[in-house]
């Protein structure tokens, strides 16, 4: 019998390519872990619970613009359509536009990329009760990904890439316009980008978004020591922790910190490394930008792609801009 891939060991090459990551950013000052590596089988349940807390309100918000003109936002891509989506989540969202190319084109090829299983095999699931869809999942990064379903389009079609959830907010601003700008690549003319991001609000908003009353982001966040024990043999105390989240406002983003709440040694065997943290010491996991809406127009076109239409969600403060590759 074959376990489900999301209970199953991660294959070895990953495994030493997380210890490589883990030795290298812990020893950066300030520590620091990788926010891609949040999503392991559990990560990736707690991020789905993130989703439904009435403090985190980006997936909903996201989900009312995709209802109310998603209509609109596909009349603007020629068709046959090929949909593509960067990160994919439960696959809600992807239903929610394949649902509108329904009347048009039967059936609607799906490629999801995502370097998560967990992710892949939800969503998978999710669109196999829809009807007219075929689904492809890719077990890659965006990049490669990418370059696969860009390989793999039928002949004659467009590719409409969704990159949403405010994805983008987790990458650098350096990195956000190189990775826009390799997507464009991917692109031929007529293709388009449909990017989700998640807009400057008040701070208070924001930390009640990233530091939940139920504690379900602190689990999320500590799920990443959890995880490096198991799968790096450490021995972090995860009670000798706590989560906090913090407004950076120069740089307009929120950063995710694991502060160590006092003087305590760690090994982590498989990385070869052993720790001391001071009393106060944070390890930063996560930065999660937000942008003006402005700038995120900038950001498509100085990556080569022209602003096609932008919907904005105004209680949340979430919005939908949809890029077309000239
Ligand atoms: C996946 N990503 C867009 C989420 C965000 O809002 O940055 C991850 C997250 N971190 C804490 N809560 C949610």
């Amino acid at each position: 019998m074959t376990l489900p891939s999301r209970l199953a060991a991660p294959p070895e090459e990953a495994v030493r390519a997380f210890a490589e990551d883990v030795r290298r950013d812990l020893r950066l000052s300030p520590r620091q872990l990788q926010s891609k590596y949040l999503y392991d089988a559990l990560g990736s349940a707690l991020f789905e619970a993130i989703c439904l807390l009435p403090w985190y309100r980006i997936t909903r918000a996201e989900g009312r613009l995709l209802t109310r003109w998603g209509r609109e936002m596909v009349a603007g891509v020629r068709g046959p359509v090929a949909l593509v989506e960067l990160g994919c989540g439960s696959g809600e969202k992807v239903s929610l536009i394949a649902g509108q190319l329904r009347e048009r084109q039967r059936p609607i090829p799906i490629h999801l990329i995502d370097i998560s299983p967990a992710a892949l095999e939800l969503s998978e699931k999710n669109l196999g009760k829809i009807e007219h869809v075929s689904v492809v999942g890719h077990r890659a990064t965006y990049e490669e990904g990418l370059r696969r379903a860009a390989r793999e389009r039928p002949e004659g079609s467009t590719l409409l890439v969704l990159f949403l959830g405010s994805n983008v907010g987790n990458f650098d601003p350096p990195y956000s316009q190189m990775f826009l700008e390799e997507i464009r690549a991917a692109l031929r003319p007529g293709d388009a980008l449909l990017l989700g991001a998640d807009l400057v609000k008040p701070e208070a908003e924001l930390l009640l978004a990233y530091d939940d009353p139920l504690g379900v982001t602190a689990a999320f966040n500590k799920n990443l020591l959890q995880r490096i024990n198991t799968e790096l043999f450490a021995d972090f105390d995860l009670s000798a922790f706590d989560h906090r989240a913090v407004w950076n406002a120069r740089e307009r983003r929120v950063e995710m910190h694991l502060v160590s709440r006092r003087r305590q040694d760690v090994t982590i065997a498989r990385a070869d490394l052993a720790l001391s943290l001071e009393a106060g010491e944070s390890i930063w996991t996560e930065s999660s930008y937000k942008y003006e809406s402005a700038e995120i127009l900038r950001l498509g076109a100085g990556a080569g792609f022209r602003p096609a239409g932008q919907w904005i969600e105004p209680d949340a403060r979430f919005a939908l801009t949809l890029f077309a590759a000239p």
